[in-house]
């Protein structure tokens, strides 16, 4: 063999030898992922998307590149699903609860006292329930990842402390874009109003509302501390979060860039449970420290607020489908039993 004869045949072996890798190279093209949520970078939430964008980035090789963009800077969650499902934005993580009017399943993690515990939250929202429920999303035009902990909700107000039921008389409480948050609080006497989170603040502020709930995570980020003297103890529902793509730009991304979102929301998922444990647990001392009245309900008061907010119960059965119901149900009995 010549030597240029012989210089060719060694290309072409080491060309065939990396032929495997181009490949998989050329299925990740540059991308910009515009991610979009509500609360502030200093959030629980603010942490795990910047997590997630760094693990994107880090199994992309820099070729995919996450933009996260917090404060609802974008617009508020129902206005970002529309963008997703335009596609006009790629990504982004929201509450479940504001995907009820796409995908009216949703609403099953909206029933009050739902879940016990976190673990069981974990179980349901990672087994097949909580995957039947996302599949929903497809039609619709999204696609859902996986879901995150947003967590145990509680009230907060400014009027005065909520120690039994009627203390909620006549408290404008906001809550969120939702039938069953709506049902649940008008049930419990409060004159509940939806409206998104990210005028909540100024809401409260400047007294257009009373009240609120949301898990003590959030409260802290949001500085609610600042304009609600009082919180009261409720845990009336584990709310989750869900990251949430755009089907239209998810249906033109290659496998190996879908494996690489995947792999990055599932690795966000642990992140952020154990993120936002940890700082729940902290959060109740730290908002008593900045000057919140705290109280929990009393036995007897507590299980008249669950009493009271378990009566939408049924409606949210009819909505999500009996079938659903019923097998959300037999699960949370064998996974109490276990
Ligand atoms: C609410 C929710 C919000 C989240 C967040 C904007 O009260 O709990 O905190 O949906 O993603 O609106």
């Amino acid at each position: 063999m010549n030597p240029i004869r012989r210089a060719v045949v060694a290309a072409a072996a080491v060309a065939a030898l990396a032929a495997p890798l181009l490949a998989s190279a050329q299925d990740i093209k540059p991308r910009l992922i515009r991610f979009g949520y509500g609360l502030n970078e200093q959030s629980n939430q603010g942490r795990a998307v910047k997590f997630f964008a760094e693990q994107v980035e880090k199994a992309s090789g820099g070729k995919m590149r996450v933009r996260a963009i917090g404060a609802a800077a974008l617009g508020p969650d129902t206005q970002m699903q529309q963008a997703l499902i335009g596609g006009a934005q790629e990504m982004m993580v929201g509450s479940t609860a504001t995907l009820v009017g796409i995908t009216k399943e949703m609403a099953l993690w909206d029933t009050p006292f739902l879940f016990n515990s976190a673990k069981e939250a974990d179980v349901i929202l990672d087994g097949p329930i909580g995957e039947k429920v996302k599949a929903r999303l497809q039609d619709k035009g999204l696609v859902g990842l996986v879901y995150w902990e947003n967590g145990f909700r509680n009230l907060t107000n400014s009027k005065r402390p909520v120690t039994k039921l009627e203390d909620l008389d006549g408290v404008k409480l906001r809550v969120m874009q939702n039938n069953v948050f709506l049902d649940s609080f008008r049930s419990l006497g409060a004159n509940a109003v939806p409206m998104p989170f990210s005028e909540l603040f100024s809401a409260l502020e400047t007294k257009a509302v009373d009240g609120q709930e949301n898990p003590f995570n959030t409260i802290l980020s949001s500085k609610f501390h600042e304009v609600q003297k009082y919180l009261t103890v409720t845990n009336h529902v584990y709310s989750p979060w869900i990251i949430t793509v755009s089907k239209k730009w998810w249906d033109g991304l290659s496998p190996a860039e879908q494996k690489i979102l995947m792999d990055a929301a599932r690795a966000s998922r642990d992140f952020e449970r154990k993120d936002t444990r940890e700082e729940a647990g902290r959060a109740l001392a730290e908002l008593k420290a900045k000057g919140m009245q705290i109280n929990e309900l009393s036995p007897a008061e507590a299980a008249r607020m669950r009493d009271r907010l378990t009566r939408v119960n049924a409606s949210i059965g009819v909505n999500v489908g009996m079938d659903l119901w019923n097998e959300t149900q037999a699960a949370l009995t064998k996974l109490r039993a276990a």
